[in-house]
């Protein structure tokens, strides 16, 4: 098989990121944002996709933390897409409820090419420590776009913010390790009667 591996670098007056990802790595990831609570979760979603990921950011955060997260969803989203290629093989569907402590989240992903976020997600405080809890939907929802993946993310309870951040983050990662899984019943072929998904 192939290699799935991409590395997209993006510049902008905002932004200078760095994203390298191997779909079929062990869940090594370099994360450097300069976001702490950011890199946390970065981290999680590394670990429990078993893609492995380099990241590297150098962002306005003299502003807020609003670029340099979202433009990071944006190049690991078209690293992903890259690294998918045709997607051909692929098990394309994976959904799974998430608990951690008091906190249950629901991901569903469709590697489908289409790209749709729905977001049923909300947080009782604005900040996680100084971190804007607003912007975890918006860092899906580039990744979504970019990655070319219909992304469904359910809070179903919770009580800790942080919690329920990190359950977004490791449901996301655990789906997206089923579904970018080589299908060997799929053998070679794209997982659609279109043929194509990319
Ligand atoms: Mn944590």
């Amino acid at each position: 098989m192939a290699e799935r591996r991409a590395e997209i670098s993006r510049k902008t007056n905002e932004t200078s990121v760095s994203v390298r990802v191997d779909i079929d790595g062990t869940g090594k990831s370099k994360i450097s944002t300069g976001v702490g609570f950011f890199d946390h979760m970065l981290e999680q979603l590394s670990r429990h996709s078993l893609i492995d990921m380099d990241i590297n950011v150098k962002g306005d955060l003299h502003i807020d933390d609003h670029h340099t997260v979202e433009d990071t969803g944006i190049a690991i989203g078209q690293a992903i897409a890259k690294a998918l290629g045709d997607r051909r093989g692929i098990t394309r569907y994976a959904s799974l409820d998430l608990a951690m402590d008091e906190t249950m989240t629901k991901a569903a992903v469709d590697i489908s090419g289409r790209p749709f976020l729905v977001w049923n997600v909300a947080f009782s405080a604005p900040k996680i420590g100084t971190f804007d809890t607003e912007l975890v939907r918006e860092f899906f929802q580039a990744l979504a776009q970019n990655a070319g993946i219909t992304l469904h993310i359910l809070n179903h309870y919770g009580a800790n913010n942080h919690h329920i951040a990190e359950t977004c983050f490791k449901a996301v990662a655990r789906v997206l390790r089923v579904a970018t899984e080589i299908d060997p019943r799929q053998a070679d072929r794209v997982p659609s009667t279109k043929g194509m998904l990319a």
